[in-house]
């Protein structure tokens, strides 16, 4: 563990990124009968989006103005050493082009085919010396055997496959899994088992990987790392490295109507007193449906940059 994770103790701050077919809504769900509905990245949950209609809706999904360079620079100027990008959320849609389904963005959506998002920000990070990893989503709410007793070692073996894409495809430093839990399925499939086997699946893939301890039941021994979640601990967690992630606003995916910005002040004042007490802090950007992170996100992360006397280092 020691050596494993020199870089990511060493780096402290790094980007969060939501981004998802569910960012194609922006926050907010019109339903045919007329009624409008606001979330995130829970929209298709807690707006009750039927799945027809979800996938109807992701086919005309067009981030074209995802700018990996553009994301790279911005995480570099704020001073942030490291990116955690969803590769795949809840809603089980991949962000990039696997082989294990169709429901991704190369194969179900109108984006210009030739790219692959994730490839880009692999290359935009290794140029500036920044480390990317992958948040990835054991919950699925599309593929139909996750929440199936007998039929969930299927959907397993389909997770297996697409992390080992995900490894071999783009040299991920960290994954940052979630979903371990199932709070609306009396059968909750993951177990503290699932959780060892999938930690020594992937250090066997790569034994430098970063994982967090969502991987398994979010024991010390699970993973290499704690994920508060929107809160600071106290003081030191004894015995185990910790990561908080938090929101710039109140949302993690793309919301038009979540205008509440934190200030550049409450902001660095988060990253001092989380690094005081030797955590790292991931902080949250939700690009919008073309792919573009918001203004007030990107002028935050800047202010926080420029405190930090990050602008312009190389
Ligand atoms: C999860 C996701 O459901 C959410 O969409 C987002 O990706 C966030 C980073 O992680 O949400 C959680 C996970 C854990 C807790 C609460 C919300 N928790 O431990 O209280």
């Amino acid at each position: 563990t020691a050596a494993r994770t020199a870089w990511w103790r060493q780096d402290r701050f790094g980007m969060f990124i939501h981004f998802g077919a569910y960012s194609h809504y922006e926050g907010e769900y019109t339903s045919p009968s007329g009624s409008v509905c606001r979330d995130a990245e829970w929209i298709k949950r807690n707006c009750n989006i039927p799945i027809g209609e979800y996938e109807q809706f992701a086919k005309t999904f067009n981030p074209s103005g995802f700018d990996a360079d553009a994301i790279a620079t911005l995480a570099k100027d704020a001073g942030q050493r490291y990116i955690v990008i969803t590769s795949k959320h809840h809603e089980g849609y991949a962000m990039w082009p696997t082989k294990v389904n169709t429901w991704n963005l190369r194969d179900h959506s109108a984006f210009d085919k030739t790219r692959d998002i994730l490839a880009e920000l692999k290359r935009a990070s290794d140029a500036r010396g920044v480390k990317l990893g992958f948040y990835y989503s054991i919950w699925d709410w599309h593929d139909p055997d996750f929440p199936n007793a007998s039929t969930f070692p299927k959907y397993k073996e389909r997770m297996y496959a697409q992390l080992k894409e995900l490894v071999d495809n783009y040299h991920p430093a960290v994954f940052w899994f979630d979903g371990e839990w199932d709070t609306t399925n009396p059968y909750n499939p993951w177990r503290a088992e699932d959780g060892e086997q999938l930690e020594a699946y992937l250090r066997g893939l790569d034994p430098n990987l970063v994982i967090n301890n969502r991987v398994g039941k979010r024991r010390v021994a699970d993973g290499d790392t704690g994920t508060p979640e929107q809160e600071i601990p106290n003081e030191p967690v004894l015995g185990q490295l910790w990561e908080s992630c938090m929101t710039i606003n109140g949302s993690w995916g793309y919301a038009r109507h979540d205008q509440n910005w934190k200030s550049v002040t409450d902001l660095t004042r988060k990253l001092t007193t989380i690094a005081s007490r030797s955590g790292n802090y991931l902080l949250n950007v939700g690009p919008d449906a073309l792919g573009r992170v918001p203004t007030e996100a990107a002028t935050r992360l800047r202010g926080m940059g420029s405190w930090l006397g990050a602008n312009g280092q190389s």
